[in-house]
């Protein structure tokens, strides 16, 4: 891991950048050339590190860098750089689990907590793409094949339990990310947190209901219990639309940093949570050449082929590759197949149920809390946003409070039309 007093480390910059990165032999040989015609720039658009672009003539890089505090928030918030050292052991693991989903990794630097990265072109930010109005149509069946990759080969169905155990003890160390997580998803939106903010005074009064709401306040922290309490498989940790590349034929997911052993559900409903808030948001981006209904209804039979891709492969493998820890449990069922698959069923009915529960809480803390989102941030009329926000807030308390109600994604593309049909309180 990197220690916090490590001298070895200091700040890249556009200046510097180039001096330093051309010692790296790794660097050298993908970039080629003459290191005088190299070219950087700084293109970090996240709320936490440093992201370099760096070109020679013919090939690129990407070269990112944690910083000792959250970028977006000044030196006053400190945050561990260990968070590269965790960032970089995930993409490794995702890489292997989920071949070629991932931005290659040409570099680890260590003492600089720099990871040296292929850069993905000409792919785009899947949220910038949402906020547009494109369509991709790998989508659902790439990140469906991602999670279940990813989410099962870390989880016990897969993994032997001691090889799993020492590596939740590997990732423990990232707690100050998850700790991140814990006050801004699951604790600060429903207090008078310093950091929160919301469209005022349009949503003042919503915001003062959810304040007062006891059954909200329950449902989140049960959320918050399974969040700390279970340690299914390895997730990615924030799994929101800015945290997938995307091209109409190729799907790339960056930016594990947040990577601890958690429920499944968080990244399943990180990304179905943050598809929700791009619907949500579309109202607002209707212009007189495209009035998003289309879009509208792209988004959420994505949401459902998402699920389905994901199910689909989830029990793909675990027909074909169970050999964890878990493995026993085909003995135990070895005379009764009926049984087995529908202890799998109620496992994946789980799942679904614990997704559609994170989906509700982070879609909540992108309104009310500190972080906010480009799908709704990019409405300048504060009317339309508010309206937009306001169908986000019913959407997800309906989310959190009656999860276990729901048995599909299907049910819940119900509930988000039924939602959005109505003028919100
Ligand atoms: P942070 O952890 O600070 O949120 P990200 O890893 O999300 O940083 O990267 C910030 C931005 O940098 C991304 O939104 C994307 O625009 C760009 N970026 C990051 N990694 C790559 C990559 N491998 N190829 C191209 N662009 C990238
Ligand atoms: C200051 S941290 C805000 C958010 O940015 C990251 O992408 C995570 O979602 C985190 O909660
Ligand atoms: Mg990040």
């Amino acid at each position: 891991m990197i220690p916090e007093n490590n001298n070895q480390y200091r700040t890249l910059s556009v200046g510097t950048g180039i001096d330093y990165l051309s010692e790296i032999e790794d660097v050298h040989t993908k970039l080629g050339g003459n290191t005088e015609t190299w070219k950087i720039s700084e293109i970090g658009d996240g709320n936490l590190n440093l992201v370099f672009h760096i070109q020679s003539e013919h090939h690129s890089v990407i070269a990112k860098q944690a910083l000792p505090y959250i970028r977006a928030r000044g030196e006053k918030w400190q945050l561990p750089l260990s968070r590269a050292y965790f960032e970089h052991e995930a993409l490794l693991r995702h890489e292997k689990r989920a071949p070629g989903m991932t931005p290659a990794v040409i570099h680890f630097d260590h003492d600089m907590a720099l990871i040296i990265m292929e850069y993905l072109e000409p792919h785009i930010v899947l949220r910038k793409g949402l906020v547009r109005g494109e369509i991709f149509s790998r989508a659902a069946d790439d990140l469906g094949h991602f999670l279940a990759n990813t989410l099962f080969k870390s989880s016990n169905f897969s993994m032997e339990a001691s090889e799993k155990r020492a590596d939740i003890a590997l990732f423990s160390g990232n707690s100050a990310l998850c700790e991140v997580t814990e006050a801004r998803v699951f604790t600060e939106p429903y207090y008078e947190a310093e950091l929160n903010r919301w469209t005022s005074p349009q949503l003042d009064h919503s915001v003062s209901l959810i304040r007062q709401d006891s059954k909200l306040k329950t449902s989140i922290n049960e959320m918050k219990t399974i969040f700390m309490n279970s340690s299914q498989a390895l997730l990615h940790g924030d799994l929101h639309s800015g945290s997938v590349m995307i091209t109409d034929t190729d799907t790339r997911i960056i930016d594990p940093e947040f990577a601890f052993y958690g429920p499944m559900g968080f990244d399943i409903g990180a990304l179905i949570g943050n598809y929700l808030l791009a619907y949500m948001a579309q109202n607002g981006h209707i212009s007189k050449e495209n009035d998003r209904a289309m879009y509208s209804e792209w988004i959420l039979a994505t949401i459902q082929s998402t699920w389905r891709a994901f199910d689909h492969r989830f029990r793909k493998l675990w027909e074909t590759e169970r050999t964890g820890g878990l493995f026993p449990e085909n003995v135990i069922h070895r005379q009764d197949q009926e049984e087995s698959i529908k202890a799998l069923n109620r496992f994946l009915e789980t799942v679904l149920q614990d997704a559609i529960g994170f989906a509700g809480a982070k879609m909540m803390r992108r309104i009310i809390g500190a972080a906010h989102v480009e799908d709704l941030e990019t409405i300048s009329d504060p009317n339309l946003r508010a309206k937009c926000e306001k169908h986000v807030i019913a959407l997800a308390r309906k989310l959190l409070l009656h999860r276990n109600d729901y048995s599909s994604m299907a049910d819940v593309v119900a509930i988000t039309q039924d939602v959005r049909k109505r003028d919100p309180e």
